[in-house]
């Protein structure tokens, strides 16, 4: 046996998600999006354009903050005193994993933004998460958060809710699978599966499936986002 402190940074978070898990109500709903065209689209780009590698996530971040204009209620917090507080930015934070633990970096108004330049500012950050640590301003003012093990596996999972915010996408990694369209129609799609938190207090389960079915679809339709 062996006793070992936890990190500074694993500590802190770790109350902060405990805080969170056991304070919000959290719902989870599953679904897929068809990132088959998407994933042909960031090859093509990615070939074209070597200084910008382009992955999945700087895609869902964009569709993420052109669905909160659509779904207001997904871009409020709760003030404590009974109000809904609707924000009229749209932030976007994503995970990053750090030898020191889970930190959230925020790209800021990621609807005026390119899916480019969303890449751009989350590799620097990601890479700052690492190496030197982010400012808290870097993680302050996010609407929403991707979390993405995508890379690494996954078929689901029920990621804790970035409080003040109110929901949260995990994504798992994107297979190829059969799907049947009709009988005897079989389509081959490369479908990413979505993972979403939401915080029943301030949501409900309709407008979270039509909100997934809403990434699904920009994300099918990725020209939508460039
Ligand atoms: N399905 C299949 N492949 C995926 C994928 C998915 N859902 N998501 C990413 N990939 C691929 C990328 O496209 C890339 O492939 P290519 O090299 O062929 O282009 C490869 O996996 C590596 O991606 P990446 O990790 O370098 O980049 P990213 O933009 O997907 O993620 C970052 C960046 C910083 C968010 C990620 O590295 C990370 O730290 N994720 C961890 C988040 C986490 O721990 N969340 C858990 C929170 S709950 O504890």
């Amino acid at each position: 046996m062996e006793l070992r402190p936890i990190p500074r940074t694993q500590e802190l978070v770790g109350r902060f998600l405990s805080r969170n898990w056991v304070c919000i109500p959290h719902v989870f709903h599953q679904d897929e999006a068809d990132i088959s065209q998407l994933e042909a689209l960031r090859k093509e780009l990615n070939a074209a354009d070597t200084e910008i590698k382009l992955t999945l996530l700087p895609f869902v971040m964009k569709a993420l903050s052109i669905l909160l204009a659509e779904f207001p209620q997904f871009n409020t917090s709760l003030d404590g005193e009974g109000n809904l507080v609707y924000k009229k930015y749209f932030h976007i934070g994503a995970a990053v994993d750090t030898p020191n633990g889970l930190l959230v970096p925020v790209v800021r108004n990621c609807d005026t933004k390119s899916v480019q330049s969303i890449a751009t500012e989350m590799a620097q950050f990601a890479a700052k998460a690492r190496e030197r640590g982010l400012s808290t301003a870097d993680m302050a003012g996010g609407c929403m958060t991707v979390s993405s093990l995508g890379h690494i596996g996954g078929t689901g999972f029920t990621p804790i809710i970035n409080a003040p915010q109110v929901a949260i996408l995990g994504l798992t990694k994107a297979v190829w699978k059969q799907i049947i369209s009709a009988p005897g129609e079989v389509d081959y799609q490369l479908r990413l599966p979505l993972s979403l938190s939401y915080d029943h207090r301030v949501i409900n389960g309709a407008d979270a499936a039509r909100f997934c079915v809403g990434v699904a679809q920009l994300l099918a339709t990725p020209e939508s986002l460039l």
